[in-house]
C-alpha cells in the first residue's frame, strides 16, 4: 500500500504539465486535496488488478491517479455546505474551508476533467493501446457519472428526505461506493490487456469488495475505533443512519462483510490470473481494517 501511495504521489507532482498556463490558486487547491492522504484504496486496486495479469506498472499508476482524482473531486464536492457541510476531511480542514466554496467547486471540476486527460494521454504517449484507453475513458464516465457514483449520491440525498428500504440502500451502496471500486479493478485489468472472462472476474471481485468496504465503513462509523473501545455489539450502539447495521445489526453486518470478501476471493481464484495474491490480500485487509 505504501509503495503504491508513494508512486502515486510522485506522479501527482507532474500530473499537471508545467508548461500549462493555469491559475496558481486553482492548482494549489487541487493539489491540497490530492496530497491530503487517504487510504489510496482505489489506486491500490488498479495496480493489483494490473499486476495480477503481469501488466505495466507505470501505466497502471497513471490510471490509478485518474481514479484518485475522481474520488478526490467527489470528496471535495461531498464536503461542501450544499451537501454534507463538513469541516474536516482526511484529518485536515476541508477544501472549501481553506480556499472558499467557489474555488472548491472549481477544484473538484478541474480534478474530474483532468482525470480523463490523464487516461487519454496514455494512448497519446504510446503507453497504452488506443482501444484500451478509449474503453477506460468510457468506463470512467459510466461508473463515475449519472448511472454510477453521481446517481448513487443523488439516491442517497433523496433517501435522507424520505424512508430508505433495503433495496434502495443496496442501490446507494452499489453506485455511490462500489462503482468506482469496480471501475478500478476493470481499468487495472484493461491496462494489462485482460480477456473478457478475466474482466468479468475482476468486476465480480470489485462488486463484492466494494460492498464489503461500505458495510465495514458503516460498522466503523457506529462503533468507532474498535481497538480502543473493545468489540461492540448491536445492543451497545445507537443507529442514526439507515445503513446495513440499521437493518441487520452489527453482528450480522460483520458476517456479511466476511461473506462478501470470501465470495470476492473465489471470483478471482478461478479466473486464470497470473497472480491473484495482492487481490486476495486486499480482500482480507478490508475485513480487518479499523480505519
Ligand atoms: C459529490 C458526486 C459526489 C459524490 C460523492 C464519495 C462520495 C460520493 C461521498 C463521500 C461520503 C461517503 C462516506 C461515501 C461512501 C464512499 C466512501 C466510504 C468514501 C470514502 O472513501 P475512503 O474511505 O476515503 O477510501 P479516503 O480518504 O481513504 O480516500
Amino acid at each position: 500500500m505504501k509503495k503504491v501511495a508513494s508512486d502515486l504521489e510522485s506522479y501527482f507532482d507532474v500530473a499537471f504539465p508545467a508548461e500549462w498556463d493555469m491559475p496558481p490558486a486553482l492548482l494549489e487547491s487541487m493539489k491540497y486535496s490530492l496530497d491530503a492522504g487517504g487510504k489510496r484504496l482505489r489506486p491500490l486496486l488498479v495496480v493489483a488488478a494490473c499486476e495480477s495479469l503481469g501488466g505495466n506498472r507505470a501505466a497502471a499508476i497513471r490510471v490509478a491517479a485518474a481514479v484518485e482524482m475522481v474520488h478526490t473531486y467527489s470528496l471535495v464536492h461531498d464536503d461542501l455546505p450544499a451537501m454534507d457541510d463538513d469541516d474536516l476531511r482526511r484529518g485536515k480542514p476541508t477544501n472549501h474551508k481553506v480556499f472558499g466554496e467557489a474555488m472548491a467547486i472549481l477544484a473538484g471540476d478541474g480534478l474530474l476533467t483532468h482525470a480523463f486527460y490523464v487516461v487519454a494521454s496514455l494512448a497519446k504517449e504510446g503507453l497504452l493501446p488506443p482501444d484500451a484507453a478509449i474503453a477506460i475513458v468510457s468506463d470512467l464516465a459510466e461508473y463515475a457519472g449519472p448511472r454510477g457514483m453521481v446517481g448513487g449520491q443523488v439516491a442517497d440525498m433523496e433517501g435522507e428526505q424520505g424512508t430508505t428500504d433495503f433495496e434502495r440502500l443496496e442501490y446507494i451502496h452499489l453506485h455511490k461506493t462500489s462503482d468506482l471500486i469496480m471501475f478500478s479493478l476493470i481499468a487495472g485489468g484493461r491496462t494489462a490487456g485482460a480477456s473478457a472472462k478475466q474482466l468479468e472476474a475482476l468486476r465480480t471481485f470489485g462488486k463484492g469488495v466494494g460492498l464489503a468496504f461500505q458495510i465495514q465503513d458503516d460498522i466503523l462509523d457506529l462503533v468507532g475505533d474498535e481497538s480502543k473501545l473493545g468489540k461492540k455489539t448491536q445492543s451497545d450502539v445507537k443507529m442514526e443512519k439507515v445503513t446495513y447495521p440499521y437493518f441487520l445489526g452489527i453482528d450480522k453486518s460483520r458476517e456479511e462483510v466476511r461473506r462478501l470478501s470470501e465470495e470476492a476471493k473465489s471470483a478471482v481464484s478461478g479466473a486464470g490470473l497470473e497472480s491473484a495474491e495482492m487481490l486476495l490480500a486486499i480482500a482480507d485487509y478490508l475485513v480487518e481494517r479499523d480505519r
